[in-house]
């Protein structure tokens, strides 16, 4: 039996550092307490994991997983934070500066990583056998700093330093088989666990390692660089998340990646099913589903055919059959980035078999087609060989049975246009599943004074495993409820504030109103929208010095990819912005621009229950769902947003009363679109002007690169591309008009606390035990198995 974490850390902390836990360092510290949580937990994970491979399961197949910190997370579901705090104060420390130590673990982009993340923890706490499967990158997502304000990137070493919660199975690895090269896949596991239950689930990452360590004679010989050379190729697999894939090593590092754990993970699979149930592979898709997490892990379709063909002597069809019944495929965006082409040359490269089971299915998929009485050019456009290039989406639309969209809007959308062509031929195979957030890391974990007054309201913790609890309490609440409720954000804004000051050195106001867009740069998402909002309030405010402007904050969250200029330069602006903003004597005593440098899932736990505006501004019908939007409902904060993605569904749960929304429909853009002319809009909306002529003269100052020209030009200038794809200036005079009246809504504070309260209790439905659920019972076909 595992100790009490009192007696367990301190032990584990001298193991880790060598020295009496007294002269630990907080680091050690942090190791120490990691190492006692994972012994705490050894004996319920390897009895969930025995249980879950004997029966039917679901594997969850990513290229991302954004888990960010996980020992509070871990204490906070195990019910051992007290426990933790008086463990680690034995020996001197506190365990607030113990937990400041831990590294994010960073292996991901954005919101298809997170969701990863947030799914894992629902599927641990509702007991589901699911298992997560990736890559172990030795460096996550950049480290973010600003230079100048310019965005500079930095790699991120995330386990350099030891990282207690991957354990390494060195027995259980794999070969992965290239043309040019064999690669050891070494399982590293990671534990998640659930809230109030047993069972703890898995996360299995696999790293890249070369089959033998070095040449040894090269290196004996001298010829050191030569010695090392294999060894380094074999490790770039698993070095860093997305490498650059602007030339073609750098696409095909990304292919060799997404093989490597495709493979590496189904051949374990397959292993375990001969395992429990026999050589017969025919009844695989009985025990195994896989979601394809997007179309990175898509190549798992014919690697599986190519197990079932030539390794289990199947037949084309028997083979076909069982792949047809495994794999579900979920689609994250309607950009078109996201479906994925890459060069026949590529696969003719690494895994000339693969590319021959390709072409096998395209020409099959011609001749079904053509059957069904498709016309040529139908055919050719979704067949999965287009000249020399391999369609991932279109492989993984043909192979599954399940295709699924994020948000009941970005269904639709997929349906009617995106995969239109699919969903004419097989509707059935169409289904929406509303993305979720995790309840316990995004309310209860980073905001435990509204986690204590649900508590209190609810009488019990009950919520934190069934959020749809708190619909009861909408209406059947107190009075003094909104006083606790206004004390609790007050008191979060000032932590924030705190924190703020000393991490981006910016003092702010806990009484201004906290308005936040936090997400990745891109230019649907309309940052850009934002800052220009700002410069035209500063503008409003210099012209005339009585114009009553409630105090305000603007805090931004974001990174750019690395490549994406525009992305860059809208970074740029807003530090900018910022500068002239916070600089201005007396404008700066009501408004501040903050952007919060490096941002995470570690500072989106300070973030977002501080929050009092939730920005959710993309042009309609490109952002499939959002789940920041989810996060910050659940935390009290009200929606300033479009009519676009799980928006649309917030303003449905919440009502009009209690979110801001503005701008051009998705189904209105199209024609408004036509008739389209932003130089209109720029020259007769007042104040748009004088904003965009501050782009370029010298008002703003872009350090000679040009970026703030080439953003302005963007908005008003038709090139290769229309002037304002992402129609900023049209929908500018309905944003300001709908962020300028919700500015002056907050002065009635109990009126707002009110309408947090709806959107806090009404957010049920956006807890991803909601979403798992759905897919457990729709898509997957499993049910919950508690390992006692
Ligand atoms: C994101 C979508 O942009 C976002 O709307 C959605 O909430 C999220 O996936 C989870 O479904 N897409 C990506 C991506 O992160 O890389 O395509």
């Amino acid at each position: 039996m595992p100790q009490n974490l009192v007696t367990s850390a301190p032990a584990q902390v001298r193991a880790v550092s060598g020295r009496p836990a007294a002269a630990a360092t907080p680091m050690e510290a942090w190791q120490g307490l990691s190492a006692a949580v994972v012994d705490a937990i050894a004996d319920n994970w390897y009895a969930t994991w025995q249980k879950y491979n004997a029966g039917r399961q679901e594997h969850y197949f990513s290229a991302e997983f954004l888990m960010g910190r996980a020992l509070l997370n871990n204490l906070s579901n195990l019910g051992l934070v007290e426990e933790a705090g008086q463990a680690v104060s034995t020996f001197g420390q506190s365990l607030t500066e113990v937990l400041e130590q831990e590294p994010d673990a960073a292996l991901g982009n954005g919101g298809l990583g997170r969701l990863a993340a947030c799914f894992l923890d629902s599927c641990a706490t509702l007991d589901l056998p699911v298992t997560g499967y990736g890559i172990l990158y030795r460096y996550g997502l950049f480290k973010q700093l600003f230079e100048d304000g310019f965005q500079t990137e930095h790699p991120d070493p995330w386990m350099e330093e030891g990282y207690p919660f991957v354990v390494r199975r060195e027995e259980a690895q794999r070969l992965v088989h290239y043309q040019d090269m064999d690669v050891r896949a070494i399982p590293y596991d990671m534990p998640i666990t659930g809230y109030g239950t047993k069972n703890v689930g898995t996360l299995r990452l696999w790293k890249a390692e070369p089959v033998r360590e070095f040449d040894y004679d090269a290196f004996n010989s001298q010829r050191f660089t030569e010695a090392i050379v294999e060894r380094e190729h074999v490790s770039d697999i698993s070095r860093v998340l997305y490498p650059n894939d602007t030339t073609y090593e750098g696409k095909v590092l990304r292919v060799r990646q997404q093989y490597f754990f495709c493979s590496a993970s189904l051949q374990q699979i397959v292993e375990n099913y001969v395992e429990h149930h026999g050589s017969d592979l025919t009844g695989f898709a009985d025990y195994n589903a896989i979601q394809l997490n997007d179309t990175h892990p898509v190549l798992a379709i014919p690697e599986l055919m190519r197990i079932l063909l030539d390794e289990h002597r199947m037949g084309w069809e028997e083979a076909w059959e069982v792949v047809s019944k495994t794999f579900a495929y979920t689609n994250h965006t309607v950009l078109a980035e996201a479906l994925e082409t890459w060069e026949v040359s590529i696969f003719e490269r690494l895994f000339p078999r693969i590319m021959e089971i390709v072409r096998e299915i395209d020409r099959r998929f011609r001749a079904d087609m053509a059957q069904r009485g498709l016309d040529q050019g139908t055919i050719d456009y979704m067949a999965p060989l287009s000249g020399d290039t391999v369609r991932m989406a279109w492989i993984a639309c043909y192979a599954s049975y399940s295709i699924n969209g994020v948000a009941a809007l970005h269904t639709e959308i997929i349906k009617r246009e995106t995969l239109g062509e699919w969903h004419a031929i097989w509707p059935e195979r169409f289904n929406n599943k509303t993305n979720g957030v995790t309840p316990r890391r995004w309310l209860r974990q980073c905001n435990p004074r509204l986690s204590d007054l649900l508590d209190e309201v609810t009488g019990s913790d009950a919520w934190a495993k069934d959020l749809s609890i708190l619909d009861r309490y909408t209406d059947a609440v107190d009075e003094s409820v909104y006083d606790r409720l206004a004390q609790i954000k007050r008191d979060n804004k000032a932590d924030f504030a705190a924190w703020i000051a000393q991490r981006e050195g910016v003092e702010i106001n806990p009484d201004a109103i906290f308005d936040v867009q936090i997400k990745r740069l891109h230019e649907y998402k309309r940052q850009l929208l934002n800052a220009i909002y700002i410069l035209d309030l500063y503008f409003r405010m210099k012209e005339d010095p009585s114009l009553e402007v409630a105090p305000r904050v603007f805090i931004f969250g974001a990174k750019a990819a690395p490549g994406y200029i525009r992305a860059k330069g809208v970074i740029k602006l807003i530090n900018a912005v910022a500068e002239l903003v916070n600089n201005d004597p007396v404008v700066s005593k009501t408004l501040k621009v903050v952007f919060v440098h490096n941002y995470n899932v570690s500072p989106a736990e300070h973030i977002i229950p501080a929050a009092d505006v939730s920005e959710q501004i993309s042009m309609a019908g490109k952002e499939a769902s959002g789940t920041s939007n989810m996060k910050f409902m659940m935390n009290g904060a009200l929606t300033l947003g479009t009519l676009d993605g799980a928006n649309v569904e917030i303003l449905e749960s919440v009502g009009q009363d209690n979110a801001y929304i503005f701008g051009a429909t998705e189904d209105e853009l199209p024609s408004l679109r036509e008739t389209y002319n932003p130089v209109w809009h720029y020259e007769n909306v007042p104040g748009l002007k004088r904003v965009l002529d501050a782009f370029t003269d010298g008002t703003l100052d872009d350090n000679g690169s040009g970026w703030f020209a080439d953003l302005r030009r963007s908005l008003l200038e038709a090139s290769n591309e229309p002037a304002d794809v992402y129609y900023v200036l049209g929908d500018f005079a309905a944003y300001r008009e709908t962020k300028d009246a919700m500015a002056a809504d907050y002065a009635d504070a109990r009126a707002w606390q009110r309408r947090a309260w709806v959107n806090i209790t009404r957010s049920g439905r956006f807890s991803s035990d909601r979403t798992i659920s759905d897919y457990a019972r729709e898509v997957w076909k499993i049910e919950a198995t508690p390992i006692d």
